[in-house]
């Protein structure tokens, strides 16, 4: 079968969308960092709608490590399939918005010249919550972790050594345009953390602290981090997926991604140097972002993460298949019912019932596979501001939460790495997992094999974690007390029981 690339454009199979304008007109205004099936579903699918009107935004998508995307896009010219699944079946469009395609280690001087090019206006990121090396809990920079401690050292070329992390690139860049009398890039980050933009910039001002304290100033006025709510589901590709596309296209795409009809995007419209013109395209730009952030957060990312940990304990692989069963149903409603929705004050127009309900609507999507298992991961990075914020809340409110406080007893049952009943073990992928493993080791009783536990001496252990928890959570007993009350309920009777109790 003859592969996707420019040259074969024309033998794609008619009724498939594709690029509506002259890709060799195209040149690099964005570099993006962290190409995963999210931004090429999200932010590059935004973009690729303005290229015929204003062809300056191509991307230069860039992976900071592995050169998997890379490999797989290249022979492709950067062309690749979206394929939009719903009850009604796959609808697929090729996109081009991804001009280059730079793996960081492998072309270190060539990402530099790319982040220093007058060209370049935007350097936007989806690098997960963990590629930002903060604190969860307080969002600063954790100046212990390696690739900080890396890049601190390094310069920016090929004597002293490159960067490796996101924010070690992101910095150097801004200190090469400043040596070059450019402005800098409007750094825009597309990760779920809370107040993303002030976060990112707070997290380079921290660095720069630390790599160049003569330049924080400068940094402290120059810099401009839009927040953005980004929000579109997007399970990692599979193999069976891209057979499937080549189906519908009629030829070979190595690197497809699948998603869902829905996407939103809202963007604080600062951007000193140019932008875009999204308006025109679906985005909205407006002036205070937080507000739906902190909805999208609390609203889609908690219920995600407790279907997850639940759905895993329960042995559910995919959103769809918990959402398939009445009592998991109920619960994910009544949390952002009756314990998430009262935190959220939102501007006029937005109708929170319905929110709610088209988020029930798309997590029950059948045709997504949307693993429970991939939605898991780095809990520890995650859990703060998608479960702990409105717990902390509803607490100040005086109010209940046990809903909540359930999925956080979820996470720590998931994160001892064994299955209920059996014992097996799983890889948990988080970077605190080891942690995890002691913590679920100290807490391992003698009877009942390999998967039971002491419920409280493990969620003790966990209240220690302070990058997850903070100093206040465990020191209020209204919080350990439900949190504890939850887990042993898991430990005693097992995911689907306790689900059952919770949801009646
Ligand atoms: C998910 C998100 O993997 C996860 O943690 O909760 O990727 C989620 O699908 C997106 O934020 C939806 O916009």
């Amino acid at each position: 079968m003859t592969r996707l690339s420019d040259a074969s454009l024309g033998l794609l199979a008619p009724s498939v969308g594709r690029p509506d304008y002259d890709r060799s007109a195209v040149s690099i205004g964005i570099v993006h960092l962290g190409l995963g099936a999210f931004h090429r579903a999200h932010l590059a699918a935004y973009v690729d709608a303005c290229l015929s009107k204003t062809p300056e935004w191509g991307i230069c998508g860039v992976s900071l490590r592995s050169p998997a995307t890379r490999d797989g896009l290249a022979p492709q010219d950067g062309l690749y399939t979206m394929g939009v699944q719903s009850a009604a079946g796959l609808e697929p469009r090729v996109l081009g918005a991804l001009k280059d395609l730079v793996v960081a280690p492998d072309d270190p001087a060539k990402l530099i010249a790319c982040l220093a090019s007058p060209d370049v206006k935007i350097v936007s990121l989806t690098v997960t919550e963990k590629g930002y090396c903060r604190d969860p809990a307080t969002g600063r920079l954790d100046a212990t972790h390696p690739d900080i401690v890396h890049d601190v050292a390094c310069g920016a070329d090929a004597e002293s050594g490159y960067p490796r992390s996101a924010i070690g690139w992101l910095w150097a860049g801004l200190v090469a345009r400043r040596a070059a009398g450019l402005g800098p890039f409007t750094i825009l980050c597309c990760d779920n953390l809370p107040s993303n933009g002030a976060t990112v910039r707070q997290v380079l001002l921290d660095y720069a602290g630390l790599k160049d304290p003569d330049l924080v100033a400068w940094a402290e006025e120059a810099l401009a981090c839009p927040s953005t709510m980004v929000d579109r589901i997007v399970p990692a590709t599979q193999d069976a997926d891209k057979a499937e596309i080549a189906k519908h296209i009629g030829l070979e795409d190595a690197w497809p991604v699948l998603t869902e009809p829905f996407s939103q995007f809202v963007v604080e419209d600062h951007f000193p140097l140019a932008r875009p013109p999204w308006d025109a395209h679906g985005v909205t730009m407006a002036r205070d972002v937080e507000p739906f952030e902190k909805m999208k957060l609390r609203m889609l990312n908690g219920s995600h993460s407790t279907l997850a940990y639940l759905g895993q304990l329960a042995g559910d692989e995919t959103v769809a298949d918990t959402m398939a069963e009445a009592p998991f149903r109920t619960l994910i409603h009544d949390l952002m019912t009756e314990e998430v929705m009262p935190t959220l004050t939102m501007p006029d127009g937005v109708d929170l019932p319905a929110y709610r309900d088209a988020l029930l609507h798309r997590f029950s999507n059948p045709a997504l596979r949307h693993r429970t298992y991939q939605i898991a991961m780095d809990g520890s990075q995650k859990l703060p501001q998608r479960l702990l914020g409105t717990v902390r809340d509803r607490l100040a409110g005086g109010h209940s939460f046990d809903r909540l406080a359930l999925g956080v007893a979820a996470w720590m049952r998931f994160a001892t790495g064994r299955r209920e009943g059996s014992g097996e073990p799983y890889t948990v992928q988080d970077p605190m997992a080891e942690r995890f493993a002691d913590l679920a080791a100290a807490a391992r009783v003698p009877v009942g094999g390999e998967g039971a536990f002491d419920a409280k001496r493990l969620a003790e252990g966990f209240f220690g974690l302070r990058a997850v928890f903070g100093e206040d959570l465990p020191r209020d007993d209204r919080f350990t007390a439900s949190v504890v009350r939850a887990l042993e309920r898991l430990c005693q009777d097992g995911a689907r029981a306790t689900i059952a109790y919770y949801a009646g």
